[in-house]
């Protein structure tokens, strides 16, 4: 069963192994808790006149029904933990992050996203950056294939950059600009909303994310009009 969306990212099939991991965990426990109460209630329903027995659960052979449901609830929360490590690690902490091949910025805004890539020297935060507020439907374009570093920051208040074909989704927070990284492996064209309410037209936060070859990068890159920068949020903030 996958009703997940298509896989975009290095990372995507990942996460999605562990969301029906998780899923199914929780499913399993769903039945098993409910199965048993509805057991209970409907086998004693049978049997009329029956007093009910008053236990304290003191003693083991009264108790250990609930321990051996406690252990192997606490041996599947260690299965996901186990599991989730190395995803956690290599999407959030920025040292066991992959080298990245470029840099991008990207900056929520009430209500819009905006894009920074690097001008002509081929570095973020310096002069020459080149960027787009596109306002509503405007398009992140990535080259497909390299590792992008994302550093993701706010201009107003609580943003969150979400894309679900890349597994990806990171609060966009005012005053901090965070790091995350991306390395798409498909052509296309995806939806990259904004899952944090942020205000009234929170829901027209709604952008593309653009998946191309390196060459129509560049050229999209190159077709950017550089003052457009001066719009946007003030470099390396
Ligand atoms: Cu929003």
């Amino acid at each position: 069963m996958n009703f997940l969306p298509e896989a975009y990212s290095t990372v995507a099939p990942g996460i999605s192994e562990l969301f029906n991991l998780i899923f199914g965990l929780t499913t399993f426990w769903f039945i098993v808790a409910y199965g048993a109460a509805f057991y209970g209630i409907f086998t004693s329903l049978k049997t009329k006149g029956g007093k009910a027995k008053y236990i304290t659960g003191e003693s083991f052979s009264e108790s250990k029904l609930v321990w051996i449901v406690v252990i192997l609830v606490i041996a599947c929360d260690f299965w996901i933990d186990i599991k989730t490590a190395h995803q956690w690690s290599s999407v959030e902490i920025e040292a066991d992050m992959p080298k990245g091949d470029m840099d991008i910025k990207i900056v929520g805004r009430q209500f819009q996203w905006e894009f920074v890539y690097p001008g002509k020297d081929g570095k973020l935060f310096t002069e020459d950056d080149v960027g787009v507020a596109d306002g509503n439907d405007g398009e992140l374009v990535l080259p497909i294939g390299k590792v992008t570093k994302l550093h993701i920051t706010s201009a107003d208040v609580l943003h969150a950059f979400f894309v679900r074909q890349f597994g990806f989704k990171q609060d966009a927070i005012p005053g901090r600009v965070l790091t995350r990284w991306v390395q798409p492996t498909k052509e296309g064209r995806i939806e990259l909303t904004c899952a944090e309410i942020c205000g009234p037209n929170h829901g027209t936060m709604r952008n593309w994310v653009k998946i191309v070859s390196q060459d129509e990068f560049d050229k999209y890159v190159k077709s950017l009009n550089s003052n457009k920068v001066a719009m946007l949020t003030p470099l390396g903030e």
